[in-house]
């Protein structure tokens, strides 16, 4: 029986935009260079479609700079779909944006209403439960609200804590399989993976912690070398992905996409 923690049939993306430029970042290093994005993006859906999945590349929201990152916007089970609700004011509305979206795939799509936020990029969904970390964008009634949304599709939800000063908390880990994680040593120092195998990042490489397992392949951003051996000598097949322009807006691999398998 496939997964459903990482054997997916789709994949949802959106382009990045001439207003990227005015992207949320927390240490500015420069707008980034939107044709070369387009490039790193256009890699990133090629190495998707790579593995037989169908990939709706929708156009740029030219009203939502971040929007780009579709992963904040929702969260894609394989018995329904719920939008969330961005804790970034900037971001609110590109949730609304992606409800038609996946109405397209999904007879169910819930939503967050409020008045809690919650971000993709603070929940892993791993085979046997569902990890959310409260972080300056994630907080605790909106964790509870998915928590009921979801419990009826027989998810637990489990609550902890992203690192201070991390936007996400997938900004520190990754699934790789079924017993797997990826993560920076400061993150799995919580603890909050025993009764999993960690690969720790290697030191000075934590921002290649956030890396995809997406059917047969974990896509990793480029230029961490030493993540890329580790997991290679780990049995991973893995696709490095050019990333620096997402990066320079706190973007990575997970970022990316909305990952999914429509239900029957
Ligand atoms: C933001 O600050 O919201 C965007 N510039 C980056 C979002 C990255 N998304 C993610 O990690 N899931």
């Amino acid at each position: 029986m496939p997964t459903r923690s990482y054997t997916f049939s789709h994949a949802i993306t959106r382009a990045p935009g001439a207003g990227v430029a005015q992207g949320l970042r927390e240490v500015d290093t420069g707008a980034p260079d939107l044709a070369l994005f387009q490039a790193h993006h256009a890699a990133y859906v090629a190495a998707l479609r790579a593995t037989g999945a169908e990939v709706t590349e929708l156009g740029p929201l030219d009203q939502f700079p971040d929007g780009v990152f579709v992963e904040d916007a929702a969260l894609t089970l394989a018995q329904g779909a719920v939008i969330l609700r961005p804790g970034a004011p900037s971001r609110l509305g590109e949730a609304a944006a992606m409800a038609p979206i996946l109405a397209r795939f999904y007879g169910e799509v819930a939503a967050i209403t409020g008045p809690g936020f919650i971000e993709g990029g603070d929940i892993l969904v791993t085979e046997r439960e569902i990890l959310v970390g409260r972080s300056a964008r994630t907080d605790a009634a909106g964790i509870a609200e998915l928590t009921r949304r979801v419990a009826p599709w027989g998810y637990t939800v489990r609550e902890l804590q992203t690192p201070p000063g991390v936007l996400h908390f997938k900004t520190d880990c990754s699934l790789l399989d079924e017993d797997t994680i990826l993560a920076t040593p400061r993150l799995a120092a919580c603890g909050c993976f025993d009764g999993y195998r960690v690969i720790p990042t290697p030191e000075g490489e934590e921002a290649a912690a956030n890396a995809i397992r997406f059917n047969d392949v974990v896509l990793a951003p480029a230029g961490f070398p030493r993540t890329a051996e580790r997991l290679a000598a780990a049995g991973y097949d893995v696709r490095e992905i050019p990333n620096s322009e997402a990066a320079r807006l706190d973007g990575g691999m997970s970022c990316l996409s909305l990952r999914f398998t429509p239900p029957a």
